[in-house]
């Protein structure tokens, strides 16, 4: 069936609808243009303005991801080198040590030289060797008796050092000598001459005397005046000496002559 053609109203209004569809699509189109302008402008605003917190949300979403893994790799290094530090500190230690001269050795060493005097005594006591002195008697009259200072060492009574000064004798000396420094405590002595009980007092006897050791140790002393017998002089300490010297300060006259004698002399 043919279709009757539009009335005039109807066809005013037609052509009305198609004078205006143009604008609407024209009003269509700028209004998605701005539409997607204002979203692409809200869009870049929101992310500047919600960057920060993004970075917030990184940082505080990254412990439930990977960072834990992150991290407890990094806490795998540092554990790894907490267990280095002490062997490069010591490494560190050992080459100051070297460039100081400051090893294992020395500290071997100090504990060897750190022995008490008792134990270098012990270890290593004074042992005469020889003796000295400062004149010995040389008698044509005597001359059947030796009164070098050798006797004094000899371990027997009935022989003396005697003196070879032309009085009593203040001033000379003898020693017992050991090979190097050794120690000492102190020194025995046989005072006189004590072959016999006459002899012993015909002749002088040391009173004041002055101990000597090479470590620069002395002292001053008075011996009694005992008839075959010993008496002690203690040191007071050990020391490390090379000899035991006594000098002669005063003297026990002799009822008949002026030589001084000392029988024995013993390191202890
Ligand atoms: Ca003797």
């Amino acid at each position: 069936m043919p279709v009757p053609p539009p009335s005039g109203r109807q066809a005013a209004r037609a052509a009305e609808r198609r004078s205006s569809l143009p604008q609407l699509l024209a009003v269509g189109i700028a209004s998605a243009v701005l539409g997607f302008g204002l979203v692409f402008c809200l869009g870049g605003g929101l992310e500047r303005y919600a960057s920060p917190n993004d970075g917030e949300a990184e940082t505080t979403a990254s412990p439930t991801s990977e960072e834990p893994a992150e991290n407890s790799a990094a806490e795998d290094e540092q554990d790894a080198g907490a267990t280095e530090e002490p062997a490069d500190q010591a490494e560190q230690t050992e080459t100051l040590e070297r460039l100081s001269g400051q090893d294992s050795e020395p500290q071997e060493g100090t504990a060897i030289t750190a022995l008490t005097p008792e134990e270098q005594y012990q270890a290593n006591p004074f042992t005469t060797t020889h003796a000295e002195s400062s004149s010995f008697l040389q008698s044509s009259q005597w001359a059947q008796y030796y009164y070098g200072p050798e006797c004094v060492m000899d371990g027997n009574l009935s022989t003396g050092w005697c003196e070879g000064s032309d009085t009593v004798g203040v001033g000379e000396w003898v020693s017992i000598n050991a090979d190097g420094e050794q120690w000492v405590r102190g020194v025995r002595i046989v005072n006189g001459h004590p072959r016999r009980e006459d002899v012993y007092f015909r002749n002088c006897r040391v009173k004041g005397a002055t101990i000597q050791l090479s470590d620069g140790f002395e002292m001053h002393v008075t011996l009694d005046d005992l008839y075959n017998d010993w008496q002690t002089i203690d040191f007071g300490g050990y020391h490390q000496t090379s000899y035991i010297r006594l000098t002669i300060d005063s003297v026990y006259e002799g009822s008949e002559w002026t030589d001084t004698l000392v029988s024995e002399m013993v390191a202890y």
